[in-house]
């Protein structure tokens, strides 16, 4: 099983990753993506979800028109691991970021 990344390895990450933070709330990260419209934001989600269900790693998210609010953790793990965080720089590419 995936093993949660240490605090100095996720720090490091999140350094990398800009607009990705800590959840305020739980063992997971963040971001609010900003699309121009509904078409971009769902367009992003389904090319995300190709390579989740590719990865076998999935998103926890939240769309209302232009903006998805994603959540990224492993269940598996009860934390962040090195899944999330390929998942995530799969996000950043797949947004042209
Ligand atoms: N996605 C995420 N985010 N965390 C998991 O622990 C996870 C997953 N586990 N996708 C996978 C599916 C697991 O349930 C299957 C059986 O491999």
């Amino acid at each position: 099983m995936a093993q949660k990344l240490t605090a100095e390895a996720r720090k490091a990450a999140l350094d990398r990753l800009a607009g990705w933070a800590d959840a305020p709330d739980r063992d997971a990260i963040v971001k609010k993506f900003v699309f121009k419209d509904f078409n971009e934001a769902f367009g992003f989600m389904t090319r995300v979800a190709l390579v989740a269900e590719k990865m076998d790693h999935h998103p926890e998210w939240f769309n209302v028109y232009k903006t998805v609010e994603v959540t990224l953790a492993t269940h598996d793990a009860g934390g962040v691991t090195e899944k999330d965080i390929k998942l995530a720089e799969a996000m950043e590419k797949l947004a042209g970021r």
